[in-house]
């Protein structure tokens, strides 16, 4: 039995390989490598037990009236800043990064006209090159005023908040697609895209490409208070990447590969695509049962995913 699920193992890494567009392979750098400054707020701490990797791969799993609960709390006013070290963002078609809180619907909306409040608790979305310099996205600071208490955002006051994150619900749908908050889309659960998420586009900045992205907790209390209180980072995203030279990038030139995930297959992706994103999740998770046998574990509601290109028990 061991053989065979070693061999399951390593034909499902041979397939990734042979069937990935170059595009799906550049998956593994379309994620922070690590977490440069974590400054949350008493008495936040949800999740810290579990930083850094709780906040570097993937969205965690979640629906569209149930938030991941595979985030770290910030706290009011908290702040998190991130790093790619083996890529960065680029400044490719639309919208570039996303950030996932973990957001969720009251009410899921049937049709764009229906009324609809978001479990929403805003961040002030930051990006630098160097780590020093930062560019914040604009917001409507007046919108932002009229948010807090402990119930939903109506649909209204969400439109107005674009442009921080931790407005659009967050949910395990279909794979990473930039959603427009302003834009209903048919196929997506509540007119929500992909995974849905705040998506960011560095073009609104003037800038080509930005290794660092700082989330800071808006400083209303718009949620629970206590242990979870403030924003909950789930994951930042690139949408398009860019690997960087092995010596580290000093210039204007960039590495190899070009978008992360969707960049190249505009749209719902391809069975390709796909099957580049499952085939490594599958072969992780034939690896944990393979573990699991081996230290005589069953059971675990651990999860098998990847981060940063390695499979994370
Ligand atoms: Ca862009
Ligand atoms: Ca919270």
């Amino acid at each position: 039995m061991e053989t065979i699920r070693a061999w399951t193992v390593s034909a499902m890494a041979i397939l990734a390989v042979a069937l990935c567009p170059a595009a799906a392979r550049a998956v593994l750098g379309c994620t922070p490598d690590r977490v440069v400054d974590f400054s949350p707020v008493d008495p936040a701490s949800y999740g810290h037990n579990k930083m850094p990797d709780v906040v570097l791969g993937f969205p965690g799993e979640s629906s569209p009236t149930t938030g991941s609960v595979e985030v770290a709390s910030l706290g009011t006013g908290g702040s998190i800043t991130l790093e790619f070290t083996r890529s960065m963002i680029v400044d490719g078609p639309g919208p570039d990064f996303i950030v996932f809180e973990n957001a969720f619907f009251c009410t899921v909306p049937e049709s764009a006209e229906d009324d609809y409040g978001v479990f929403a608790e805003p961040m002030i979305v930051e990006v630098s090159q160097d780590g020093e310099v930062w560019h914040q996205f604009p917001f409507d600071e007046d919108a932002l005023d009229e948010v807090g208490g402990e119930g939903c955002t109506p649909r209204d006051l969400l439109k107005r908040l674009v442009g921080l994150a931790g407005i659009t619900p967050t949910f395990t749908g279909d794979l990473i697609v930039a959603n427009d908050p302003m834009v209903w889309d048919p196929e997506g659960v509540g007119g929500v895209s992909g995974w849905g998420g705040d998506a960011f586009d560095l073009a609104d900045l003037g800038l080509d490409w930005v290794r660092f992205v700082r989330l800071t907790d808006s400083g209303k209390i718009a949620g629970f208070t206590g242990s979870t209180q403030g924003a909950d980072l789930d994951a930042v995203v690139a949408v398009n990447a860019e690997e960087l030279f092995p010596a580290g990038r000093d210039s204007g030139g960039g590495g190899s590969s070009g978008g992360c995930m969707m960049s190249d297959a505009p749209g719902r992706p391809g069975l390709a695509v796909m099957a580049c994103l499952l085939l490594p999740l599958l072969a992780g998770a034939a690896l944990k049962s393979k573990r699991q046998a081996s230290q005589g574990k069953s059971g675990s509601r651990e999860k098998s995913f990847i981060v940063n290109g390695e499979i994370e028990q």
